[in-house]
């Protein structure tokens, strides 16, 4: 199939520089948002997101001539919708003993009631946004159908899941594999075709259900890992293992790879895709639903880790080293960090955090200092949550200049238990079997 306009409805961290990279692969892009300040940004040449070589390929996108915002879809040849799928605030759903988050799959709904107008025949439609099983052929075809349409008769219809991983996603979203699911084998030639125009990595054809569980599936098996990880280092604590010696060594087995444990899992993915699943099925994944518990609850554990270290909380000042959800990203979105500053406070702890990558971050209820001397100048404890270059990079003898504490807690094991000893630190290690007292 023949390409030559394109419409990507939501400019998030996947859909501009999906936009942006057809466009400088020659394709004509409109994309599409319903926020008039993202469209008002970008049609000055400024982007409103933070990735690295982002701001590079959207000047060349606008340099081509062949990107441009608008608040409203036009006809195209194909349609790409990777808009937020996020969980409900507070509606829940249950099961027996279990309580579970809903997917809130509005945006999807709008994005594709949007389509509708334009929508012709031959035209392809394709979701990228992580979404639960069957709503491409339940949720999404029943809507564009409103045009009169037949979904796989008159228009392709896919379901294709961004893979990339922020920090790195021009680059992932040329060179990764990418799967197409289609509601027809057509469909998903159709879809093929039209990644194959900046896909270098192997592009793999299948149904649309299917893509959609390999995705949730990913992200839902590396959620069961971390959550494993996590309970091996309490367990390594209980034994007196260090279990950052032990997990490289049980990775040295040919068939065996355990992630990192740490202070919980956050991020718009990983925190909330296997929920997908559990909304889907609760009868069918108590492990899927219990690796999520165990690592929602990692903050809490860590906080016990700090009272324990500390004798109380009360009135303590703590430096929390990180507030994003992972290392050398500005992404707060269901930081596990944040979480570990909000139950701190809650237990009578005055905690002043730092955070490089957004020093100017508001986040209600919690104090960014300016920098990371600030941070830690009056500190009792220094807390690392986030594993920063810069954090990493930090000496333990500098460190102890600049500030009163003596006792740092590292839960990602950022620091060397002998230099901050020598440099007169009570060092403590989340997992390092020597728990404090
Ligand atoms: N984390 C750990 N231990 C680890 C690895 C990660 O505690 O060993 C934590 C991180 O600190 C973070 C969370 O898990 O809080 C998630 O981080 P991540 O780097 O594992 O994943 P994301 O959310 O940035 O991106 C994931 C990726 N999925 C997989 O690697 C299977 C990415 O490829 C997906 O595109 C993305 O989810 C998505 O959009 O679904």
């Amino acid at each position: 199939m023949n390409y030559n306009k394109i419409c990507v409805i939501g400019l998030g961290y996947i859909g501009l520089p999906t936009a942006s990279t057809f466009a400088m692969h020659g394709v004509e892009t409109l994309g599409v948002d319903i926020t008039p300040a993202i469209i008002e940004t970008l049609n000055r040449g400024d982007i409103h997101i933070h990735e690295p070589g982002l701001r590079e390929a959207f000047t060349k996108a606008l340099q081509s001539e062949k990107f441009r915002a608008s608040l409203k879809p036009e006809e195209a040849d194909a349609f790409i919708i990777a808009v937020p799928t996020p969980f409900k605030g507070t509606e829940t759903g249950s099961f027996n003993d279990i309580t579970y988050k809903l997917a809130d799959m509005s945006a999807v709904i709008a994005a594709a009631e949007s389509v509708v107008p334009y929508l012709r025949k031959g035209n392809v439609v394709i979701l990228e946004s992580t979404s639960p099983p069957r709503t491409t052929i339940d949720l999404v075809a029943p809507i564009l159908e409103k045009s009169n349409l037949k979904a796989g008769i008159d228009f392709h219809l896919c379901y294709s899941p961004e893979r990339v991983l922020p920090g790195q996603i021009l680059r992932e979203l040329i060179e990764n594999s990418r799967v197409i699911g289609g509601v027809t084998p057509e469909s998903a030639k159709a879809g093929a075709d039209l990644y194959s125009i900046f896909v270098k990595g192997q592009i793999i054809q299948t149904d649309a259900t299917t893509a959609e569980m390999v995705k949730l599936m990913e992200n839902t098996y590396r959620d069961v890992n971390i959550a494993v990880a996590n309970e091996f280092s309490r367990l390594a604590d209980k034994f007196g293992v260090d279990v950052w010696e032990a997990i490289p060594i049980a990775n040295l087995h040919p068939r065996v790879k355990i992630l990192s444990p740490g202070p919980g899992v956050g991020g718009h993915c990983i925190s909330v895709d296997p929920w997908f699943f559990v909304e889907a099925a609760p009868e069918l994944t108590p492990l899927i639903y219990h690796s999520r518990q165990v690592n929602d609850a990692q903050p809490h554990f860590v906080v016990d880790v700090v009272k324990r270290s500390l004798g109380s909380l009360q009135g303590k000042k703590i430096a929390a080293l990180g507030l994003a959800y992972k290392p050398d990203v500005d992404d707060l979105r269901e930081s596990p960090a944040a979480e570990v500053v909000h139950i701190l406070q809650k237990e009578g702890a005055q905690v002043l955090a730092c955070e490089p990558f957004k020093p100017d971050a508001k986040l209600p209820g919690i104090t960014i200092a300016p920098t990371l001397d600030d941070a830690i100048r009056d500190a009792d404890a220094i807390l690392l949550l986030v594993r920063h270059t810069e954090f990493i990079e930090l000496t333990a003898e500098t460190v102890a200049q600049k500030t009163k504490a003596r006792t740092a807690i590292d839960t990602v094991n950022g620091w060397d238990v002998a230099q901050w000893q020598n440099a007169g630190f009570h060092l403590v290690k989340l997992g390092s079997g020597k728990p404090p007292q």
